[in-house]
């Protein structure tokens, strides 16, 4: 695939900006499920969020994004410019809410392309080839991300989306965080592949491997593929190597095999935190000084804190809204 035109400083700190923003809002919503104030579960984005960002950061308003289950979409939804406070407030089952505050974890965002998820794993591949192909239909260059988890790609469905894509040559990118599981079970105990990249042989489509803790090594890799499909070449497969720093989801064990995960593999995989890896780059290349982070910092601690405030005082939705919206007339 084409090479990335290399990025500006503007568009190096907008990615380190995303990186904070989602860290930030990822551990809000960690304390918040702690303290008994969300209405479902929450699942940490925290040691993945240089895919979401990397991925989305400079896509077209109008391209489709399907989310993957991690951060219930913060990392996505943030770098494609929709509005924090409401997946907040979505996921505490308020009216201001991305869903209206019935969606629980589906949040989306019809005018940025993001059309809401599906509940069962797997079912990504085949709904995000139904917005490709509506994409295609439409002619005007849109392409379709989505998001998935190593578990995903195991399933029927991804194979029956990837055929179908591959030989429409749909606008389609897929993006896997391999993160070496998919809750208790490791990656090995149900894939003969080492990179799941290669299945892209599979459906003639380009398979790419990338370390998904390098925000800028995943943009780079993904972008050419958007490209690609935005001219009529056809979906990609992008795997991310990449790691969960806190359990599937709060307060479950965090166990693989129902034993504990290794300490010691935590430990090696958080010496690679996304978010620390760029700042201390960008620091070191001079595009951020230590100045500047801490305004960044102070600018997203402030507007955390008003947004859990946001969505504490916002109102519960009338239920009677529920058969108008979830029906059409
Ligand atoms: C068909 C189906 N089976 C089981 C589940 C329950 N479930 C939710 S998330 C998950 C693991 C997902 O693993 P992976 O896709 O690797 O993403 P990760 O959680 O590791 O980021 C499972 C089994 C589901 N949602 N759908």
């Amino acid at each position: 695939m084409a090479a990335t035109k290399k990025l500006s400083k503007k568009q190096l700190l907008t990615l380190y900006r995303n990186l904070v923003r989602t860290r930030k809002y990822d551990e809000l919503n960690v304390r918040l499920m702690a303290e008994g104030k969300l209405l479902t579960f929450y699942h940490s984005a925290q040691g993945h969020e240089a895919i979401g960002v990397g991925g989305c950061s400079f896509l077209r308003e109008d391209d489709y994004l399907y989310p993957h289950l991690r951060g219930h979409g913060l990392p996505y939804l943030i770098s494609k410019g929709a509005d924090p406070k409401a997946v907040v407030a979505e996921h505490m089952g308020k009216e201001t809410g991305c869903g209206r505050g019935i969606t629980g974890i589906h949040g989306a965002d019809e005018e940025l392309g993001i059309l809401g998820g599906g509940g069962t794993i797997g079912s990504a591949f085949v709904l995000s080839v139904g917005f490709a192909l509506a994409a295609k239909k439409r002619g005007q260059g849109q392409v379709a991300v989505c998001f998935v988890g190593d578990g995903s790609v195991q399933r029927g469905q991804a194979h029956e989306g990837m055929n179908m894509a591959g030989a429409w040559k749909l606008p389609v990118v897929w993006v896997i965080e391999n993160n070496l599981m998919a809750w208790h079970t490791p990656v090995e105990d149900v894939c003969p592949l080492e990179d799941l990249a290669d299945m892209a042989k599979a459906y003639n489509m380009p398979g790419v491997v990338v370390d998904g803790q390098d925000v800028v090594a995943v943009h780079e890799a993904i972008q050419p593929a958007v490209e690609r499909a935005r001219a009529g070449k056809g979906p990609s497969l992008i795997e991310c190597k990449t790691y969960r720093f806190r359990p599937h989801s709060e307060g479950r064990p965090d166990v693989l095999h129902n034993e504990p995960r290794s300490e010691k593999e935590i430990k090696k995989w958080k010496k690679r935190d996304p978010v620390k890896l760029f700042r201390e780059k960008l620091l070191k290349q001079g595009v951020l000084t230590e100045k500047t982070a801490e305004e960044i910092d102070q600018e997203y601690d402030a507007e955390i804190e008003e947004a859990e405030r946001f969505a504490v005082e916002s109102a519960y939705p009338d239920p009677a809204i529920l058969p108008k919206i979830v029906y059409a007339p």
